[in-house]
């Protein structure tokens, strides 16, 4: 069995029961022979970003202990997500459960499937904010976690009730 490595995933959800869908989301991943659930940051109620008229959406992060190669895990996560129902494909658009992989290990990748480390994540307060809670002196391109939230407008995030 290949070496366990520490990967960090970030949850969505403005459709529906989105404390439930995360709650489901952290339990399918734990659920997984191949993943154990390290972590999971406090829960975000965050403004959308995309299209106008969306709900506000619950966000998080979680840490993950696996044996999955990242197209594996990946594999997992869109497993995850369609069985919470996750029909609608507009981008940015309403979503049930978004789960995006945002570091799997030191592994850097593109390809038509993944891009890792996630190339948005450090211009979202949405996710920094749940990934400072877990990892924050993580170093990603030169600064720390903890530094990147620093640069960004963190209004449109707050505990969730
Ligand atoms: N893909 C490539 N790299 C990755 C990766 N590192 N992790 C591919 C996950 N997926 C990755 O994703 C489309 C495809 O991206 C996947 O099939 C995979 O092969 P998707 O989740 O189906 O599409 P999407 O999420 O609608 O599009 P996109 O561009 O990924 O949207 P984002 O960037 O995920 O944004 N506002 C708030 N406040 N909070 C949010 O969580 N989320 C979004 C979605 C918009 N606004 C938001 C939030
Ligand atoms: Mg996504």
């Amino acid at each position: 069995m290949p070496a366990s490595v520490t990967a960090y995933v970030a949850l969505g959800s403005n459709l529906g029961d989105r404390h439930a869908h995360l709650a489901a989301a952290l339990l399918a991943l734990d659920a997984l022979p191949s993943i154990r659930l390290v972590a999971s940051s406090p829960i975000y109620e965050t403004a959308p970003l995309g299209p106008a008229g969306q709900q506000d959406y619950l966000n998080a992060v979680a840490r993950l202990a696996t044996h999955l190669a990242p197209h594996a895990l990946l594999d997992a996560l869109l497993a995850i997500e369609q069985s919470r129902g996750r029909l609608r494909r507009e981008r940015w658009g309403p979503r049930t459960l978004d789960l995006d992989l945002l570091l799997h290990g030191e592994t850097t990748l593109h390809d038509p499937r993944l891009t890792l480390p996630h190339p948005a994540m450090l211009g979202r307060a949405f996710v920094l904010t749940p990934l400072h809670d877990l990892a924050p002196g993580l170093v990603l391109s030169g600064r720390t976690v903890a530094q990147h939230l620093a640069l960004l407008d963190r209004s449109g995030v707050r505990p969730a009730a």
